[in-house]
């Protein structure tokens, strides 16, 4: 199976951190796809991901899969080990109420703000909006609040061990560097988490 991604982008850093979390970044061809070469945007390309995005896995029998969070659950049900989205009901379902959390309250948030406020993102952002930045902007800064808040008391974000939920708050932390924003130097229990997780070496 090939897996198509764009190193240092956060959706693929999603799915690649968390192969590598399960020692399976080996099972997979890697193929990059250039975001600022616009690479993604061949026809070629969307033959494999019609909305033009990255990361996205093409199966052997010729199945294309996009959409991170869906690539991951994929690739827990093919490597269950180590177990990353929970294995009881309560579990499973604490560990998909976090990542969504972070999915829609902080990354897409901090996304919004990045694609509408950064002169790199205008040839992809057409057009963009100050209004939306500042929007953006806002309710990323008010779930970083939160989030830290939240890990005062909890050593990963969703379990009593690292699950999905961590690497995609991983990501988000990464990823505001794009911005020079460093919400983990900010706020002391998420800047403890995040030196925790960068130990555990699924960064790469
Ligand atoms: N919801 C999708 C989002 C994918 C996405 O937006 N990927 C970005 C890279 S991080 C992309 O392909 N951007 C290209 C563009 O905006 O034209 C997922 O989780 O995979």
């Amino acid at each position: 199976m090939k897996l198509y991604h764009t190193p240092g982008a956060p959706n693929p850093d999603r799915v690649t951190f968390f192969l590598r979390a399960k020692g399976k970044l080996d099972a997979v061809d890697l193929e990059e796809v250039s975001i600022m070469k616009q690479e993604h945007k061949t026809a070629e390309y969307r033959d494999v991901s019609p909305f033009a995005q990255v990361p996205a896995l093409a199966l052997d029998d010729g199945t294309k899969i996009t959409e991170s969070r869906a690539i991951c659950t994929y690739f827990e049900n093919v490597f269950p080990e180590p177990n990353l989205m929970g294995t009881d009901a309560k579990e499973k379902a604490l560990i998909e109420m976090w990542d969504r959390r972070v999915e829609m309250m902080f990354f897409i948030q901090f996304a919004t703000w990045f694609r509408n406020a950064h002169e790199m993102m205008a040839p992809l952002e057409v057009p963009q909006s100050a209004e939306a930045a500042a929007k953006g902007e806002k309710n990323a800064k008010k779930m970083a609040e939160r989030i830290n808040a939240h890990l005062a008391d909890h050593e990963f974000l969703a379990a009593d061990r690292f699950s999905i939920a961590d690497i995609t708050l991983f990501i988000t932390c990464g990823f505001c560097r794009v911005m020079k924003w460093a919400p983990t130097k900010e706020h002391e229990h998420l800047g403890r988490w995040f030196e925790a997780m960068k130990a555990r070496g699924f960064a790469g």
